[in-house]
């Protein structure tokens, strides 16, 4: 085992306590290309909080398999290719909610810029941050130049950002973290005065116990006075839910797909990709669309790295996502509970997703 396998397996496992340590570590897998794109763009490389090993992979694959029922963790959706075919979903007709919240930015920017006052951003999940360049422009309008930390999984996602942010604006400054949310949070208070942006109603993916000590985490990173913006999901039709997650193009379904590529790439396992099915449904009474990847034959995970070996029988179901859904009345109360104070809400008139600006008091 090498030193890095070593660390990563030390830092999952922790000393047994629930939780990792949260001490961000600094380990650079590909220097020698992170260096060579930094200079060809002239521009400082994202920050790795972590190195996202195949091991990390395996260990998350392994884990979710031993549960009943079984499970998958919906981080590793996002590899380079499932963060490109994501941009693809946001693109669908049907997927209104990126297409919702765009259109609620560019009406709320500018009061936004001007109730929070100039503050850095930091965006959790920034995916290829289009929806953001809106408020980025709102904020150097009023309040001149301005500091902006992504924060993405997938690094190869932020890379592209990055440049097409600093091409784009250049009176943006471009600080990229490349890590999962708990390796930025305990950096957040060092970026205060901030405004938090978690955007796309992201927070869908936690369940309810994930979100309690989500939102714990991030009250206890920002600063009193702190700023977060954060988009969610409000649509409550059934028939708009289930053609969100079920575009007639294929996308949705072949971002699930990916994962089992991508354990075919990284864990050597040979899956028959083809015949994994995606199965979306909106489940009234958990308020959620459930997403699964059926087997429609017998097949093996192998996975490598660990010597292990899972069978997956005809017609099973894993769930590879949960994405819930909001009420506002249940919402705003219950950020309440982690002292952040709804000041704003934003909507369109469909009602269809909110974008909150919540206030740490
Ligand atoms: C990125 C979590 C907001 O739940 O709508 C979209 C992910 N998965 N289609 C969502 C997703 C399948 C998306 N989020």
């Amino acid at each position: 085992m090498d030193s890095l396998t070593a660390l990563t397996i030390e830092k999952l496992y922790g000393s047994g306590d629930r939780e990792p340590a949260v001490a961000p570590v600094r380990v650079d897998l590909n220097q020698a290309q992170v260096l060579a794109l930094a200079a060809a763009a002239g521009q400082k490389p994202p920050a790795d909080l972590r190195a996202e090993t195949a091991m990390d992979f395996a260990v998350s694959v392994a884990r979710g398999l031993s549960h009943a029922p079984r499970r998958l963790d919906c981080r590793f959706l996002y590899d380079a290719r499932g963060s490109e075919i994501f941009e693809r979903i946001c693109e669908q007709p049907e997927y209104y909610l990126t297409r919702t919240e765009g259109a609620i930015l560019a009406a709320a920017a500018g009061d936004i810029a001007r109730r929070t006052g100039p503050v850095t951003l930091v965006e959790l999940g920034s995916g290829s941050g289009i929806k953001t360049q809106i408020v980025l422009e709102a904020y150097s309008a009023r309040h001149g130049p301005v500091r902006y930390t992504p924060v993405d999984i997938s690094k190869s996602i932020l890379e592209l950002a990055e440049q097409e942010i600093t091409a784009k604006m250049p009176h943006v400054k471009v600080e990229a973290l490349h890590g999962t949310y708990e390796d930025a949070f305990p950096l957040l208070a060092s970026y205060s005065p901030c405004l938090l942006l978690f955007l796309g109603s992201t927070v869908g993916n936690l369940d309810s116990s994930e979100a309690d000590r989500f939102w714990e985490a991030i009250a206890a990173g920002l600063m009193p006075g702190d700023f977060c913006l954060l988009g969610v999901d409000i649509n409550e039709d059934p028939d708009a839910l289930h053609a969100a997650y079920n575009d007639g193009a294929g996308y949705s379904a072949a971002f699930t797909r990916n994962l089992f590529e991508r354990m075919n790439r990284e864990l050597g396992a040979s899956l028959n990709t083809p015949s994994i099915e995606h199965v979306a449904a909106y489940n009234p009474e958990w308020r959620r669309v459930e997403i699964f990847a059926r087997f429609t034959s017998t097949q093996s995970i192998d996975i490598s790295q660990l010597g292990r070996s899972f069978r997956v029988g005809k017609g099973e179901q894993i769930l590879t996502e949960v994405s819930r859904k909001f009420r506002l009345n249940h919402m705003v109360p219950y950020l309440a509970t982690f002292g952040l104070a709804a000041q704003q809400i934003y909507s369109d008139e469909e009602k269809r997703f909110a974008v909150l600006l919540l206030r740490r008091v």
